[in-house]
């Protein structure tokens, strides 16, 4: 479809930048904070690149004034950040910690100072290690009262000052990266435990939207869904039968329950068929049903394309021979292998041919964004709010104080621009935060994996000065949004 003009974006459209809480704050035992299983995980040999974490991170915790006045001096109209949980109740389900309380009051006042809106996401993957040691974590329905807790706690303290909620990011990544590949905590792989886990997290993330519209009336909250659009290789009815089936396995088995209360029932037969399918109650179904998001979030990064399977049953020497480490977390399986997880015989992703790609082996495909956006709204009708979306790269300090990320702006342009599109065909959006707003640790790739539009004087090995230095895309990005278009 080509129009004569795109349609403007409202003038409250909520242009922003994004981040999380373990990426950005370090401070990870000030000030009677306890331990995540992040803060555990990444101390563990070989897990993550170079032996990096988030112990000192980009010391937002300490620079969170310069950072707010960053972004006020950039325009950004919203700002996405999450709180870590073991800073609300350091050993998760106990006693409330009145400093951690105080510095997310603090940074969401210095936000509101300037006229930026808060957007709060309840859990960006940081678990109390207590609860992963006390209960077994997710795999445990006890978390879900300890959950709801934390909720209440913050629901209750920001909820007159915070008007959009995230529960929870990305839990297609996390679960998977955690339960299957063993590239996140808690380290386990096993596909039983994960679609058990993720059920556990379903029911949580229901009870705290339930909770949210008892306490916070007039807020609003949703889910954060790392969405890609699948597209089949070829006009082969198999090969678009698996890139259906895709779908089902990698999208639509976390949206349907968001948004309609209920499994896909394809997935679910298969499961269950392989005796791997979650324990679902009637209780648990009544739950899931009442739940309803007040919009979606989006975060898009590419889509996969697949093919059908040619090898249904791989041996055991196959399976062994694929190195999973290196797997992107949006897709279920390493592309060009044959499916090697026994729940998913029935696609295969492979490279598409038309797309290049990042420093990481990431497509780049700004059409791809169109296509999440009108298929997501089509079938769930729920305004969306893109909450990441951004290019990983390894920017060069120049001359001491000069970066020209004119590659990350025009990543950004044509993929705003496709935004436009998407909403001059219909689709409902709130708001747009680019992921990330500063530079921060990327969780396996360290801090050589940018994405901010500002610039963190820092590497692996040395923390420097951690000074905060504008990219050119900060400038490109704070006269986009002045002009809002
Ligand atoms: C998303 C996460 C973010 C961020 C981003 C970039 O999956 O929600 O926290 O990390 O991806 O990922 P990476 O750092 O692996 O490049």
């Amino acid at each position: 479809m080509y129009y004569k003009s795109l349609k403007k974006f409202p003038h409250d459209f909520l242009w922003g930048a994004a981040s999380a809480a373990y990426q950005i704050e370090g401070a990870w035992n000030e000030d009677n904070k306890g331990p995540s299983i992040w803060d555990t995980f990444s101390k563990l040999p070989g897990k993550t690149f170079h032996g990096t974490n988030g112990d000192v991170a980009v010391d937002h915790y300490h620079r969170y004034k310069e950072d707010v006045r960053l972004m006020s001096e950039m325009g950004l109209k919203a700002y996405r950040f999450s709180i870590a949980w073991s800073r609300i109740i350091p050993d998760g389900d106990g006693e409330i910690n009145p400093a951690g309380l105080k510095f997310y009051d603090d940074l969401i006042n210095e936000l509101l100072k300037y006229g930026i809106q808060p957007v709060v996401t309840l859990y960006h993957w940081d678990i109390p290690q207590a609860l992963q040691d006390k209960y077994g974590g997710w795999e445990s329905r006890e978390v879900i009262g300890a959950f709801k807790k934390y909720c209440e706690a913050v629901f209750k303290q920001y909820g007159d000052r915070v008007n959009y909620w995230v529960t929870f990011n990305e839990q297609n990544v996390f679960t998977a990266m955690g339960y299957r590949w063993a590239s996140h905590p808690p380290n386990v792989t096993d596909v039983k435990r994960m679609y058990a886990a993720n059920h556990i997290i379903n029911l949580a993330n229901a009870e705290a939207i339930n909770l949210f519209h008892q306490l916070v009336p007039k807020g609003k909250i949703g889910p954060s869904f790392g969405y890609g659009p699948t597209y089949p290789i070829t006009a082969n009815p198999d090969d678009i039968l698996a890139a259906d089936n895709a779908d089902d396995f990698n999208n639509n088995w976390w949206l349907d329950v968001y948004c309609r209360g209920t499994y896909p029932a394809l997935v679910m037969n298969h499961l269950k068929d392989l005796g791997i399918a979650p324990e679902v109650t009637a209780a648990d179904a009544k739950l899931l049903k009442s739940a309803k998001p007040d919009f979606l979030g989006i975060n898009y990064y590419h889509g996969g394309t697949f093919q059908q399977n040619k090898l249904e049953h791989p041996s055991k020497e196959d399976a062994d021979a694929k190195d999973f480490s290196s797997t992107d977390p949006y897709l279920m399986q390493p592309k060009d292998s044959q499916a090697q997880e026994p729940e998913t015989p029935m696609f295969n992703n492979v490279q598409n041919p038309y797309l290049t790609k990042t420093d990481w082996g990431w497509e780049i495909d700004p059409v791809g964004f169109r296509i999440a956006l009108r298929r997501v709204y089509e079938k769930y009708q729920l305004p969306i709010f893109v909450t990441e979306n951004g290019l990983g790269a390894q920017d060069q300090l120049t001359d001491g104080k000069v970066i020209n990320d004119q590659y990350r702006i025009d990543y950004l342009q044509a993929h705003i621009t496709e935004m436009q599109r998407a909403m001059t065909d219909g689709v409902d959006m709130i708001g747009y935060c680019a992921w990330s707003f500063t530079d921060l640790l990327s969780w396996l790739n360290g801090y050589k994996k940018r994405y901010g539009f500002v610039y963190i004087d820092r590497d692996d090995d040395s923390q420097r000065d951690l000074a905060r230095i504008p990219k050119k895309s900060f400038y490109w990005y704070q006269d986009f949004i002045k002009r809002n278009s």
